[in-house]
């Protein structure tokens, strides 16, 4: 069955569009979000094992020891895959599997499941596109500074390598890191994600040490042969509240430039943004920016990922404590969603996608886009027909592809769309409440069931369009 897509407004229905062919079709997962077997065949412990045990850190206590046990189901997972019709699949590798100490001894172990994960992909038609790091960092590591030393990047770029050695035959696009926004600020600014720190000077050592270790990793992926090599970032569009108001104005930039250009700059532009800096010189000295660190930083990619679910407005409020975050943002409010939003509290607005994709082709020209994610939180589980009927995120993705074709529309080089998420899993601090899967999984039994939405993407990927 076939849901249908059903305006909620009176708004006449939105005609049929067609992606560009070759337009790749994809959806997205992470290591400690679906795979489980937090401690078989060798692997050690990261910093969202133990930060999930720490009372009062995630909902409910749970934790990703069995998540969706994909490591055992990885099989019946792929073959799902291919009967939604999925041209590609975003995978991460938990380090702490192939690394058990972040540094040292190898874990062939880890590595053999990587290994036979990529070839079920291939065998079943499938393109895996790999995210060597999606926030699941050794704790040992972590206990001798994480991401606030540098060691941690070079650390890094040593596990690239290890990685690529074993699967680079296989695999064709290499992501190095994913959001590194998250893991910078909402791990040691806010705290609110493992390791649960919060330090305005640590957040902006670690978003450098992010950024650096990004570009060893590319570096190092390119001397070994790898041709398409990316990086995952999660800009949000930062608007004025008042954008007649340049007090406003001001406030917006000081958030775009913590958020955004702080890891889009070095990038692709090879320098930090002058105000950046000047903001970071505000918290914390410069020593941690060594000579060179920006050209190694500004590493040629290939593809730039972007994640995409909300946007931010902004209003200068003298006295508003800020948001721990954005370190420094202190005299400025962020607005509260207006509108529909998801179950996370996000407000839906798909034209900001529209946006952005244009902002960056503007500013940062000649890179080429994937949306390596995008989706919405909702709750609706299994009927008594055991069907699953959700209509809003439906709704919430059709528009999200109609707000690309008019970034395609619009001239920017939009390689491709990947579901966030394949499959319901671990929402880090909101652990099993927050479902985005297009497939809902019983925590209980495993068993995987396709919602209304996983359904109707299989068509949209059929017809490579709406109706
Ligand atoms: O679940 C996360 C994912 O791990 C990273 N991007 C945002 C998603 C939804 O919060």
């Amino acid at each position: 069955m076939t849901a249908t897509v059903t305006s909620t407004s009176a708004q006449p229905a939105p005609a049929g569009i067609t992606f560009p062919e070759g337009f790749v079709w994809g959806a997205a997962t992470a290591s400690y979000q679906i795979e489980g077997a937090a401690r078989e065949d060798g692997r050690g412990p990261s910093i969202w094992d133990t930060f999930s045990r720490t009372p009062g850190k995630v909902h409910a206590g749970h934790t990703g020891d069995i998540a969706c046990d994909h490591y055992h189901r990885y099989a019946e997972d792929v073959a799902m895959m291919a009967d939604l019709g999925l041209a590609s699949y975003r995978f991460s590798i938990a380090w702490p599997r192939i690394q058990p100490d972040g540094t040292g001894p190898v874990n062939v172990r880890g590595l053999d499941f990587y290994d036979r994960l990529t070839d079920e992909l291939l065998g079943k038609g499938i393109d895996p596109v790999v995210t060597l790091y999606h926030w699941d960092l050794p704790q040992t590591l972590e206990d001798r500074g994480g991401w606030a030393v540098r060691e941690t990047a070079e650390a890094f770029a040593e596990y690239a390598q290890i990685v690529h050695r074993r699967l680079g035959d296989r695999i064709g696009t290499w992501t190095t890191l994913n959001e590194p926004w998250c893991s910078a600020y909402l791990g040691y600014g806010s705290g609110i994600h493992a390791p649960g720190v919060q330090d305005p000077a640590k957040a902006f050592k670690a978003a450098h040490h992010l950024n650096l270790a990004h570009g060893l990793a590319a570096r190092a992926l390119r001397a070994a042969g790898a041709k398409n090599i990316s990086i995952t970032l999660n800009p949000c569009e930062v608007s004025p509240l008042d954008p007649a108001n340049p007090a406003d104005v001001q406030a917006a930039r000081l958030i775009d430039g913590v958020a955004n250009r702080i890891f889009f700059d070095p990038m692709l532009k090879g320098a930090y943004p002058a105000d950046v800096l000047e903001h970071i010189a505000r918290i914390t000295d410069l020593d941690h920016i060594k000579d060179g660190d920006e050209a190694i930083i500004n590493a040629p990619i290939d593809l730039l990922g972007i994640n995409f679910y909300t946007p931010s407005y902004v209003t200068a409020k003298p006295g508003a404590p800020g948001a721990l975050d954005y370190p420094g943002s202190q005299g400025i409010a962020f607005r509260p969603p207006v509108g529909p939003v998801t179950d996370m509290g996000w407000q839906i607005e798909p034209a900001s996608l529209t946006r952005l994709l244009n902002r960056i082709h503007r500013d940062y020209p000649g890179t080429a886009l994937l949306i390596t994610e995008n989706g919405a939180a909702y709750p609706e589980g299994p009927t008594e027909g055991g069907e699953v009927h959700d209509l809003r995120r439906i709704e919430y993705i059709d528009a999200h592809l109609r707000a690309c074709h008019d970034a395609l529309a619009a001239g920017v080089d939009l390689r491709g769309y990947f579901a966030w998420s394949l499959m319901d899993n671990f929402e880090w601090a909101e652990g099993y409440a927050k479902r985005f899967g297009i497939v809902h999984v019983d925590y209980t039994t495993q068993q995987r069931v396709l919602k209304d939405s996983a359904k109707w993407y299989r068509e949209v990927i059929r017809r490579n369009g709406l109706e």
